[in-house]
């Protein structure tokens, strides 16, 4: 009996290929270029399954553009990138990887805001172009990240994990989320408190973005928004692009309304607006929160299994929309 066949929208981990090829026939894109729907549509014809990433939309025309498809298997915990939905109506299986990465990602929105609040990339940029020849009281004053008080929108598992780190900070914690978490997580989140987004906002040190995105959030942060915050404040988002007015960010940072802003993400990314270059208070990174080595191989990994349970007539551990198994 032939293999099913499968697309891997762009190169992962070798072994992890390996381990496909033990079950499918396997089309790998090497190419870096990001592949637009279009292009997507046309490589998934007569494919089963895709193993993508979020840098690739797979919308309702790529999903219609096979109707032997039967799975579509994201390297994220985020799936903004998938029609859930489009996919849902039409059979398709969709997964993505929780939990492997979210310890990895605190760790760097950790990175992130000890940098911005430090200011430690624009100081070594300075240092680099030889500016540094003499002493002074006040070169590269930030603020102080130990005894502030936190504010996380988005108290999910992430969110969490960051909020456990806030401990060895003497920090006070306050979050926002969809709704409130329960209360033995809030206590192991540095009894963590719940309290409206207006109040974060006005009443953070430091506020980090560690929601997923949809379209109910998108621009939750925009000029409004940012003018609460306290003017020494700093802003992280490890989320996702969107969440934030990018060009409201970039207008506030350029008068100063706020401190910093850490940035690993962006609206339209990876050609995010040039604008952001122009800033000295900011720290911006490509999209890496998740990327240490053992947790992108436990990534690629997780949705392999998701991929391989889903067209060996398994059920997919990470499986997004159920309701497409066969009942019983
Ligand atoms: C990924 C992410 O590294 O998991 C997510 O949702 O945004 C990141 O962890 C990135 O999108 C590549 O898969």
């Amino acid at each position: 009996m032939s293999k099913p066949k499968i697309l891997v929208t762009r190169a992962v981990f070798p072994d992890v290929i390996e381990r496909l090829e033990q079950h499918f026939e396997v089309e790998s894109n090497q190419d870096d270029r990001i592949l637009s729907p279009a292009e997507l549509a046309e490589k998934v014809k007569g494919m089963d399954g895709i193993f993508t990433t979020p840098s690739e939309r797979v919308t309702a025309e790529v999903l219609a553009a096979n109707p032997s498809l039967k799975a579509v298997c994201n390297m994220a915990v985020g799936f903004n990138n998938i029609d859930v939905d489009a996919a849902t109506k039409a059979g398709i299986v969709v997964t993505n990887t929780p939990d492997v990465l979210n310890e990895t990602t605190a760790d760097f929105a950790w990175a992130l805001l000890l940098a911005t609040a430090r200011r430690v990339t624009e100081s070594e940029h300075w240092l680099r172009a030889g500016k540094w020849q003499k002493w002074r009281f006040d070169t590269f004053l930030g603020a102080d990240v130990h005894g502030a008080t936190l504010g996380i929108i988005g108290m999910g598992r992430i969110g969490q994990a960051i909020a456990r780190r806030s401990m060895g900070f003497d920090m006070k914690v306050v979050y926002h989320n969809r709704s409130r978490v329960a209360p033995e997580l809030e206590a192991r989140a540095n009894n963590a408190q719940y309290v409206g987004k207006e109040e974060l906002l006005k009443t953070a040190d430091h506020v980090i973005l560690a929601l997923p995105y949809s379209p109910q959030v998108h621009h939750i942060i925009g000029a409004a928004e940012l003018a609460m915050l306290k003017p020494t404040a700093t802003l992280v988002n490890i989320a996702r692009g969107g969440i934030v007015d990018d060009a409201a960010l970039i207008d506030a940072l350029r008068a100063n309304r706020f401190a910093a802003a850490g940035l690993d993400v962006f609206e339209n990314e990876p050609n995010f607006n040039p604008a952001f270059l122009t800033l000295s208070n900011v720290v911006l990174t490509p999209h890496i929160a998740s990327a240490s080595e053992p947790t992108r191989r436990a990534m690629a990994n997780c949705a392999a299994g998701n991929l391989i349970a889903a067209l060996t007539g398994g059920t997919p551990p990470n499986i997004l929309n159920p309701q497409v198994l066969p009942k019983g």
